[in-house]
């Protein structure tokens, strides 16, 4: 069998993976189970020069070998600050209104794009199969094709793809798509993605069906499918410390765990709050909501808007709720660590997770799996969250919809032991089911058997 080649824009720590979390968990023991490599940018930003550089850092870490480049500023503050996270971002969470399209932002974005093909390709074996990663790299196969690289290459997108309309208004979409096409095999997590991008394909003329249910666009074939990434759901609870002391008896607890960040419906999930608080004068001194949210992004001025706003929005809540002996919001601003987070997780009644869009939304998972299979909490989860697709028995929300997000709580709360246990069990299920194992396998299987069908003709 030959090498696994991942390629994503930052590479994790993979001897520190199970801190990472559920993505770095799955592919570290991928490269565990098999010999591989794992190229991409090594965190650090150093002066112009490093544009030049096209032979990575290599260091080795059992049967792995780790390689990474430097990005420039210029190339850091266009390629992925720029383009990554002013344009894809945003719209491909279907938030154009953020997006910032600036000139010579995709062109840096190509660079590092060419680079990185540049780097890698002398580290390529014929038999190798490649796996790329995520919205930086979407260009990444097309450059290496360019180089003549045949190896299967595939890609995996975490994020969502929004509506051909929505797909359409980045001024660069078809280099984007023409980029899509160069990969064998294009894995998203929902069908909903996938239904997106054949409906863009096609309404664009870009791309048509064919009988085996590939699709024929920009002169190749390739193929798209869902694949939902899952969690370590062993590992994960397996990190559970201890038991963490109770240091509010009598008092429920709401939990949410997001990286601060607009698409994740904070403010909506507040003002949800505080309308449960303002509907229900009994609960008051009764429930709390504990939300953590480290700071991402902080050089973006949207997430500088969003933390202003939840800041002034979680004092206001507080000041017109709160008692001398109670808070009704606690947020925190810091990462907990892993360990930590599957005692929270357990030890709260309800878990709230409504993101605006969200490709998969691996909390829900983990919050469902750290449950007391006796005395299960509930997860309250959003329609516009990948995970929703799987997660069928969880309380669907729309998070626009304050009211219905208000009655989910209460409706949370006062859940019968029972019927907790029935959504539940239906919902752990599914998730140990379909684990981030399952996830990573099906994706390789799926790539090599059509990297063996010999389709790999170069795109024009
Ligand atoms: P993210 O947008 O980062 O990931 P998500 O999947 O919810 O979203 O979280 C990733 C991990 O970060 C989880 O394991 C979670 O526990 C951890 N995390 C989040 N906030 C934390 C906190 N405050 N403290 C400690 N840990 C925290 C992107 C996509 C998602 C997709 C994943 C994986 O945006 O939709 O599910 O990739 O494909």
């Amino acid at each position: 069998m030959g090498r696994i080649i991942l390629v994503s824009n930052r590479v994790a720590d993979i001897s520190k993976a199970a801190q990472a979390g559920g993505m770095a968990v799955a592919l570290a023991d991928t490269l565990r189970s098999r010999e591989g490599l794992w190229f991409g940018w090594n965190g650090r930003i150093s002066d112009r020069r490093s544009e030049q550089i096209t032979t990575p850092d290599i260091s080795h870490i059992n049967n792995t070998t780790i390689a990474t480049l430097p990005l420039s500023s210029r190339e850091h503050e266009g390629y992925y600050t720029g383009y990554s996270n002013n344009v894809l971002w945003p719209v491909f969470h279907a938030r154009l209104d953020i997006a910032q399209f600036e000139s010579g932002h995709f062109e840096r974005y190509l660079a590092v794009n060419r680079r990185f093909a540049q780097a890698l390709h002398p580290l390529l074996k014929p038999d190798d199969t490649i796996w790329v990663h995520d919205y930086h790299l979407i260009p990444l196969a097309l450059e290496l094709r360019k180089l003549g690289v045949k190896n299967p290459i595939g890609f995996f997108l975490h994020i969502p793809v929004p509506p051909a309309q929505i797909f359409l208004a980045i001024p660069e979409h078809r280099e984007l798509a023409r980029g899509l096409a160069a990969y064998d095999l294009v894995g998203l997590q929902t069908k909903i993605d996938v239904g997106n991008l054949i409906d863009y394909l096609q309404d664009g003329a870009f791309g048509q069906i064919l009988k085996d249910g590939r699709i024929r666009a920009f002169d190749r074939e390739m193929a798209i499918a869902s694949f939902p990434v899952g969690i370590d759901v062993e590992g994960f609870v397996g990190q559970r410390a201890r038991q963490t002391r109770d240091r509010s008896p009598g008092i429920a607890r709401i939990i949410g765990v997001d990286r601060l960040d607009y698409t994740k419906g904070l403010p909506q999930k507040f003002r949800a709050f505080s309308r449960f608080l303002a509907q229900n004068a009994d609960y008051r001194g009764k429930v709390v909501l504990s939300q953590i949210a480290p700071p991402t992004r902080e050089s973006v001025s949207a997430y500088a808007d969003i933390r202003n706003e939840l800041e002034t929005l979680s004092g206001s809540i507080n000041g017109r709720f709160g008692e001398l002996d109670w808070v009704p919001i606690h947020y925190i601003h810091r990462s907990a660590p892993r360990r930590t987070l599957v005692d929270i997780y357990r030890s709260s009644r309800v878990g709230l997770v409504t993101p605006l869009r969200d490709g998969m939304n691996l909390v829900a998972k983990e919050y469902i799996a750290a449950q007391n299979p006796h005395d299960p909490g509930v997860l309250i989860l959003s329609r516009f969250a990948g995970a929703a697709e799987q997660l069928k028995d969880a309380l669907i929300v729309n998070p626009y919809d304050i009211d219905e997000m208000a009655t989910a709580i209460k409706t949370a709360l006062e859940m019968p032991l029972e019927e907790r246990q029935e959504h539940y069990d239906s919902l752990i299920d599914g998730i140990k089911r379909q684990d981030t194992f399952m996830w990573c396998r099906s994706f390789l299987q799926a790539l090599e058997r059509l990297g063996r069908r010999g389709t790999l003709a170069v795109p024009r």
